[in-house]
């Protein structure tokens, strides 16, 4: 509408239009990074079980059951009870039987939130919905992931939740996608430059390089089963496949661990 009101002056109107380039890119911008990343504080999880689960991959009978062993459902089985919160490490959908499901679940509940992991971008990115059939049934789909960050920080724990890592000394805004959803190991090249690689032949597990002070819960990894460090939390057990969905309530400890056998689907 404002660039109607000025075309008598071209000057002008090219400093308006050049304005309202400018309004739209920084809203775009500001729309992505509050996106990327997002903050969990004491507030909302203080007084709350709060537990991590594992790539879940469409597996919505297992989460039920799992949640359901932890007490954290109210009585029509699909809803989190109040005092529970649950991240979700990435990778909720494919592979498995239900995953739209999955996000209609994610989508409810307001006290579950789910980090991207390289299978939600994957849908996001995909064009013609062949390659995942299940979108076909699902139009709401790419309207639930997009709204997930690729990390969740939760202050009360100091910890972060990510889909595959993050890359040492490098701030959480900083960080790679590829390092977020992909990454498995790290390769040092000459030089000292660290680089983060998806296969496991080179380099070594990416946790060898974190020294926090976050401690880091996880998935991606299932070929490394549960993984539990002092600074890092590795929860794909691969469900899918006949193994165990696992998650964990934090602080992660010994005592904290929860999963149970899964169908083999896949
Ligand atoms: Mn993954």
């Amino acid at each position: 509408m404002h660039i109607f009101i000025v075309l008598d002056k071209p000057a002008k109107l090219l400093r308006v239009n050049m304005l309202f380039v400018y309004f739209i890119l920084l809203n775009i911008f500001n729309f992505c990074f509050c996106q990327r990343h997002l903050t969990i504080d004491t507030s909302v999880t203080e007084g709350k079980k709060v537990y991590v689960v594992g790539d879940v991959h469409g597996c919505l009978t297992e989460l039920l059951n799992l949640l359901k062993k932890e007490n954290l459902l109210k009585s029509d089985g699909l809803t989190m009870k109040q005092k529970s919160i649950l991240f979700m490490a990435g990778d909720t959908v494919n592979r498995g039987p239900r995953s739209c499901e999955v996000l209609d679940f994610i989508e409810r509940n307001e006290r579950v939130f789910a980090v991207r992991g390289n299978h939600e971008d994957n849908v996001l990115e995909s064009g013609s919905e062949d390659k995942y059939p299940w979108l076909k049934d699902c139009p709401q789909a790419k309207d639930i992931i997009e709204k997930f960050p690729y990390t969740y920080r939760v202050n009360q724990y100091n910890a972060v939740v990510v889909h595959a890592g993050l890359m040492p000394d490098t701030e959480i805004m900083d960080q790679e996608v590829f390092a977020m959803t992909r990454m498995r190991n790290i390769e040092r090249l000459a030089g000292g430059i660290l680089r983060p690689i998806e296969e496991t032949n080179d380099g070594n597990n990416w946790i060898a390089y974190w020294k926090g002070p976050q401690h880091i819960y996880f998935g991606h990894t299932a070929r490394r089963g549960l993984q539990t460090y002092d600074l890092a939390t590795g929860l794909d057990t691969r469900c899918y496949k006949g193994g165990r969905l696992t998650a964990v309530k934090m602080p992660s400890s010994e005592d904290h661990f929860v999963s149970i056998k899964c169908k083999k689907y896949n």
